[in-house]
């Protein structure tokens, strides 16, 4: 068998790729890397320590915080305010933008992120996750900005999540291909398990909540319709398939194919997901994978953030399928 390749092996024989490399950037992969498996110690065993549970506190979503989000969001942090990689990050858990303490060396990244999305599944022990997306900083010195968090999603060095599920993975992009690596917990180590992962062009696979469909817009209802005809010819129906868990449903998706949708509807005419910490690092993700993502009238990785916790709406999948969503979305079909 060959020898396995360690993520951190993975990382340095990719690093000759990155002109000017310093380092940092691979050290800041690896940290990343370090805190899933600070996250995934405490998400594996949190229906046993009484870790379930509401905190009570209410985060700047207005969602109740588990305690995992809490966690998970702290780790995060205490992993970055002190290596000198970051000059500041954003936290879905966090209203504003999170200084690096006075007294630590600044770095020339910024960090944002969703530290454990789909956190209302956690008492229910369905598979939830962290994703992160990368910037270099925009400002010339000094703590970061919101400016330097707010860039487009076409701006991002690097994007990724990772999938606390049956196994725990981290998958990621840096520009030149999708891998993902499956944590050893024996070894503690996250190992290469799915090299340049690539999307399927067409799939068969739909996933959206059918429960918001008497909200949504003319375009996306005959849409959905139309994944349910019966014509074989066209490979349809699709099959449904929502855990309602976005770094799930998106894994599925960029593994199997087809199409995963939060559209705008009636209650949420921006959507519900986040563009910083979700959308776009997902995006970046999938179309490095050969797929494409949309808000259904443009490209998710063009758009210029007006805020932090700024919605969207994600169409997001393989790409014929997102090109037909949209042309029915846009009403041309
Ligand atoms: P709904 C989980 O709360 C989350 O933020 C995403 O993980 C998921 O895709 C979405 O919300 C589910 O939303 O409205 O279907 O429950």
């Amino acid at each position: 068998m060959a020898e396995a390749m360690t993520l951190n092996r993975f990382i340095l024989s990719t690093e000759h790729r990155h002109p000017g490399a310093t380092g940092e950037f691979s050290a800041l992969l690896s940290h990343i890397a370090l805190a899933a498996k600070v996250i995934q110690r405490e998400v594996s065993h949190a229906g046993l320590v009484d870790v379930l549970g509401a905190t009570g506190a209410v985060n700047v979503q207005g969602e109740e915080v588990k305690k995992l989000d809490v966690f998970a969001h702290e780790a995060m942090i205490r992993m970055f305010q002190y290596p000198g990689l970051l000059c500041t990050m954003a936290s879905e858990e966090e209203k504003d933008i999170i200084p690096i303490p006075e007294g630590f060396p600044l770095g020339k990244y910024i960090l944002n992120f969703d530290p454990l999305d789909g956190s209302s599944n956690i008492d229910a022990n369905v598979n939830i996750g962290t994703i992160f997306s990368v910037h270099r900083r925009r400002s010339q010195s000094g703590p970061g900005t919101p400016e330097d968090c707010m860039q487009p999603g076409t701006e991002q060095v690097c994007a990724g999540y990772v999938l606390y599920g049956t196994s725990t993975m981290l998958v990621f992009t840096t520009g030149d291909g999708v891998h993902g690596f499956t944590l050893d917990p024996s070894v503690g180590e996250f190992l290469l398990s799915h090299q340049d992962i690539r999307i399927p062009k067409r799939g068969s696979i739909y996933s959206t909540n059918e429960g918001n469909y008497h909200l949504w817009p003319d375009g996306t209802r005959r849409y959905i319709d139309r994944l349910k005809t019966i014509d074989k010819a066209k490979n349809l129906p699709y099959k449904a398939r929502y855990i309602g868990s976005l770094v799930a449903d998106f894994h599925r998706t960029l593994l199997y194919g087809g199409i995963f949708l939060y559209p705008a509807d009636s209650k949420s005419p921006k959507g519900k997901l986040r563009l910083l910490y979700e959308a776009a690092p997902l995006a970046m993700i999938c179309e490095r994978a050969g797929g494409a993502a949309s808000t259904g009238s443009e490209r998710i990785l063009e758009i210029q953030p007006e805020g932090l916790h700024q919605r969207v709406p994600l169409i997001i999948g393989s790409a014929d399928d997102v090109a037909e969503a949209e042309r029915y979305i846009q009403g041309k079909e």
